[in-house]
């Protein structure tokens, strides 16, 4: 049987199969995910209105990607108070927002209180909103700065109010390109024992992959098959996450940059070899919205949100600083010929648009 006779079958797919997938004419490839997408989901793409925070750029890490922590490259170093992490959740939830996705950089000054008082302070204000937040890699670099076992941490984070996890610090699974990109970083295993861990406590999470950059095909489908495994055993993820590089002011050395073509093949092998993960995310931050908005027919039906402020990938060249307002957000998902379904963090349908 040929791999596209597998993938009509309803057959499991494994890294060999993957790659033949990645080698056949992007329209083949996007009609087989456009299938999957559409006999799950139909013509719904979700979105959510949710507001980024990133509360401090400080880090002891130094990740080659990234952009976003206060380097010589971004020479301006902050941390926000808890009282002006609460004041933007306040503000966002008049505006709509019903959940707050905080992300932080590894800051070693800030202090545990800090990290996991800001979701009590949000959630005493604000009971009914929904906080995504605190990375693998962060609660990595908790345990290991305060001698606490993860579990303790995730723990914690229950008590203080984190309602679900999101997928980022997963970047690329293989221990080589991992090591170059990220040294220092959350091991692959770690980051997977926390989200298991995390699943264990009947919380559900997020998974991303960080691609377009050194790694290859074959990586990326290694990253896959790592996250399959693991859902089989928990159902803990939600959705699965391609982000695409974002290539300024950061110490990567990149020759070559992802195609179109390639965003878009990588979106639909996503679909076809994740099985068991129900929403793939095509992340309008990194994609670009043109592209992510492509993404609906080649197997993607979530598009994230509003998003408000995000500081990450736009400090490394994303057009995402101010978010997208909704009545643009929801024009552009109709014109495009699907159906905008706004969900709440836990993918339970709000309203169709
Ligand atoms: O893990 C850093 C990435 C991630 C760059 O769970 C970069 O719903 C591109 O996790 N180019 C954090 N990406 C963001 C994240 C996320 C985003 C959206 C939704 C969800 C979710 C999670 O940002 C990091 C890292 O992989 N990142 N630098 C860069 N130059």
């Amino acid at each position: 049987m040929d791999v596209v006779q597998k993938v009509r079958s309803g057959e499991r797919i494994g890294m060999p199969e993957a790659l033949e997938l990645y080698d056949l004419d992007l329209f083949t490839l996007g009609t087989l995910a456009d299938e999957i997408r559409k006999r799950m989901h139909s013509k719904k793409t979700y979105f959510n209105i949710n507001r980024h925070i990133n509360p401090t750029n400080i880090c002891k890490d130094i990740c080659k990607f990234c952009a976003y922590s206060a380097s010589r490259k971004n020479p301006n170093p902050y941390t926000m108070s808890i009282d002006e992490i609460v004041s933007i959740a306040k503000n966002s939830w008049r505006n709509g927002a019903k959940e707050v996705h905080i992300v932080s950089a590894h800051n070693p000054e800030a202090g545990i209180e800090w990290y996991l008082g800001m979701f009590k302070a949000i959630k005493e204000e604000l009971p009914e909103i929904h906080i995504k937040a605190l990375t693998a890699a962060e609660i990595n670099f908790l345990a290991q700065e305060y001698g606490m076992r993860y579990e303790e941490i995730l723990d914690r984070m229950i008590e203080n109010g984190v309602d679900s996890m999101p997928g980022g610090g997963a970047e690329i699974f293989d221990e080589k390109v991992r090591e170059y990109i990220c040294k220092g970083k959350v091991s692959s295993e770690g980051w997977l024992d926390i989200h298991r861990k995390w699943h264990e406590r009947g919380k559900k999470s997020n998974a991303t992959m960080l691609f377009g950059h050194v790694e290859s095909r074959a990586h990326r489908v290694d990253h896959m098959l790592r996250l399959r495994d693991l859902q089989d055993q928990t159902g803990g993820f939600n959705c699965f996450i391609p982000l695409v590089y974002q290539r300024e002011n950061n110490y990567l050395k990149v020759e070559e940059f992802p195609t179109g073509q390639e965003i878009l093949k990588t979106i639909a092998v996503s679909r076809i070899v994740l099985d068991n993960i129900p929403h793939i995310k095509a992340y309008w931050v990194t994609a670009t919205i043109n592209l992510a908005l492509i993404a609906q027919e080649y197997g993607a039906n979530d598009l994230d949100g509003t998003i408000e402020r995000e500081s990450i990938q736009a400090a490394a060249g994303a057009g995402s600083s101010y978010g997208m307002p909704l009545d643009e957000f929801v024009h552009l998902i109709k014109e495009s010929g699907f159906t905008p379904v706004e969900r709440d963090s836990l993918y339970n349908e709000l309203k169709v648009w």
